[in-house]
């Protein structure tokens, strides 16, 4: 007999006549805990306080006991979003996000979320309910069986499976260690159906729960990769800092800003990491990009992956002069994994650690080295990104006021850059195309962590999931820049910003399909074109079916008045923004990733 049967038997008329903590039995007075309550006993342990899930077998009755339990229990309308909603609520706390899903097709709802989770190094736990065990393992085709643990294994950073309620406590403080320590990432908790009604003696029960100490403990770097990294920065004729959203991810944010004002090094911010400086920032190369890439000598990489975001740091970009030509500079990467060096071009100047404390060991040791007399960047270096970078902003600023009809992203765009020039502490949503591109470089970002987005996947339908748990999170104003193939992909969970009442703000650039609305079918058949969706249709009725407030913009004014409206009212809002459907570009800014062929047609 195992020990679930064993404490199962036991638990006898116990578990029928209340079935949960507290309850007792006459023969044995034995106060009696069970699964549900464990699970819930060590998340809240563990400082864990909301679930973003969808119930279902076998874990309905779980939600409806950790909401009695004071957990808030955020209930979706798909998995996909509960689960991108648990990621980014652990980038933004340092607690890993939870989703909790059924068995089969909702674990398999979630897994995207989970393994886009992975991909992104956000902390999160997919807690799934699972099928009978014994027929699992047999292929006996059980109520939706699925042999979950290893589906999800190679998705997640981890995966681990209870079966036993004495185990509890155990599982979750693995899953917990696993999803934050180190590089952050996805972790999968399989939770059979049986595990859940399993009893145990209560004070059994209590002391097998962990709260975790130190979850993500600091790792210091060595001292001479200190030097080594400082050496040869040092050494620099045209430096360049590269601020990822490892470095936002962080929140060591006063170093960061101490380590660029210290050094005078101009700084790119990644998407993710607009606004651990602000956007307008003197140090700032963003409006000069190109340039910079492909001119500097010694570049900074804190918490960004040299993958295609960065163009794998070789090739034109860089300076080289054919696709895969290193272009000749040295990098220095601070990351937390050792393993990162190296993987597209060769590392001069690894530094490993925590980027906290890879940071303050640099500043303190620039300190030491040289202190106030730390040299700036050479005057030529500063000199030449600035005027490029003014060049650049004063066309940028000319484009933005110009207001064509009918609206293009850069008119609605500069509404909703003022926008948040004003509100500095709402987060901003983005997903898309060019409804991605062109905010991520017209919309300034004032502080941390407040940009949130299709990151290193470039992946659509975080978008509603990120809203929910930036407003459930934060509890500030969340502004979600949608395309509208984007909002498709998580548009029904404005029923959930209703439900909830979250000060959400949705606005669709609408230009009617995909990258652009003005594709024809060649055949001439009734099929209209792949890329196009039906024309002038009316996202805002969307979400007034919930009661919501819907707006209907044709201009930048009326955006704007829209707009404003919403952060006053703090109502959840819908803005269909009419864009000019031939603005858009194939794929916005990579439409070179589309594979071409010497054949034409
Ligand atoms: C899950 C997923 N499916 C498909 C894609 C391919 N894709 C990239 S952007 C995009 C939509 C672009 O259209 P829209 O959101 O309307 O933005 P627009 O360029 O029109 O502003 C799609 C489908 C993706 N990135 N992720
Ligand atoms: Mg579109």
């Amino acid at each position: 007999m195992d020990t679930a049967t064993d404490t199962k038997a036991a638990a006898g008329t116990a578990s029928e006549n209340a079935g949960h903590l507290g309850a007792t039995t006459d023969a044995q007075s034995q106060e009696l805990t069970d699964g549900f309550h464990l699970i819930i006993d060590a998340l809240k342990l563990n400082g864990i306080d909301t679930i973003f899930g969808l119930p279902g077998i076998p874990i309905t009755d779980f939600t409806r006991k950790a909401q009695a339990e004071g957990m808030r229990v955020i209930s979706f309308r798909h998995e996909q979003n509960a689960g991108n909603a648990a990621a980014i609520a652990g980038f933004m706390t340092h607690k890993p996000g939870i989703c909790l899903t059924v068995s089969a097709p909702g674990f398999l709802n979630g897994l995207t979320a989970l393994a886009n989770a992975t991909t992104n190094c956000f902390p999160m736990i997919l807690i799934s309910g699972s099928s009978e065990r014994e027929i699992v393992d047999l292929q006996q085709g059980d109520y939706e069986e699925m042999d979950q643990l290893a589906i999800a294994k190679p998705l997640a950073k981890a995966a681990f499976r209870v079966l036993h309620a004495a185990d509890i406590g155990v599982g979750i403080a693995r899953a917990i260690r696993a999803a934050v320590s180190g590089r952050p990432g996805g972790v999968y908790l399989d939770l059979p159906a049986k595990l859940f009604g399993q009893t145990m003696d209560a004070e059994a029960g209590r002391k097998s729960l962990i709260k975790v100490v130190d979850p993500a403990p600091r790792q210091i770097p060595a001292q001479d990769a200190v030097q080594r990294a400082l050496e040869l920065l040092k050494s620099a004729k045209r430096p360049l800092i590269v601020l990822g959203k490892g470095a936002a991810y962080a929140q060591t944010d006063a170093d960061i800003r101490a380590l660029v004002e210290k050094t005078g090094i101009p700084y790119l911010p990644m998407s993710m990491a607009k606004g651990l400086l602000p956007d307008t920032h003197e140090q700032s190369a963003a409006a000069t990009r190109s340039y910079v890439l492909a001119e500097a000598d010694v570049v900074m990489l804190v918490g960004a992956r040299l993958n295609w975001l960065l163009s794998h740091g070789k090739g034109k970009t860089w300076g080289g002069k054919a696709h895969k030509d290193w272009g000749g500079q040295k990098f220095i990467q601070i990351d937390i994994s050792p393993q990162e060096a190296d993987s597209n071009v060769r590392i001069d100047a690894p530094l490993v650690g925590d980027i906290g404390s890879c940071v303050s060991a640099l500043l303190a040791a620039i300190n030491s080295n040289a202190g106030p007399n730390w040299a700036k960047p050479p005057a030529d270096w500063l000199t030449a990104i600035a005027e490029r970078k003014h060049k650049n902003l004063a066309k940028m600023a000319e484009t933005l006021a110009r207001d064509p009809t009918p609206m293009n992203f850069h008119s609605a765009l500069a509404v909703v850059r003022d926008i948040i020039k004003a509100n500095p502490d709402a987060c901003l949503v983005n997903e898309g195309a060019n409804a991605l591109d062109f905010t991520r470089s017209i919309v300034d970002m004032y502080r941390p962590r407040k940009r949130l987005d299709v990151g290193t996947w470039g992946v659509m339908g975080i978008g509603m999931g990120f809203a929910v748990a930036a407003a459930v999170v934060s509890g500030e104003q969340v502004i979600a820049i949608e395309g509208d193939s984007a909002f498709g992909f998580s548009g029904m969970e404005v029923e959930t910003v209703c439900r909830y009442n979250l000060p959400v703000c949705v606005v669709i650039l609408n230009n009617n399909g995909v990258y652009r609305g003005t594709d024809v079918n060649p055949t001439g058949g009734p099929d209209v074109a792949p890329t196009v969706f039906v024309k002038g249709a009316r996202y805002d009725k969307l979400m007034e079916a919930f009661g919501g407030v819907g707006a209907h913009a044709t201009t930048p004014a009326e955006l704007r008045k829209s707009m404003e409206e919403a952060i006053r009212s703090r109502q959840p809002t819908l803005i269909n923004a009419v864009i000019d459907e031939t603005a858009g570009t194939e794929s916005g800014r990579i439409t070179s990733l589309n594979p071409q062929s010497a054949k034409k047609k």
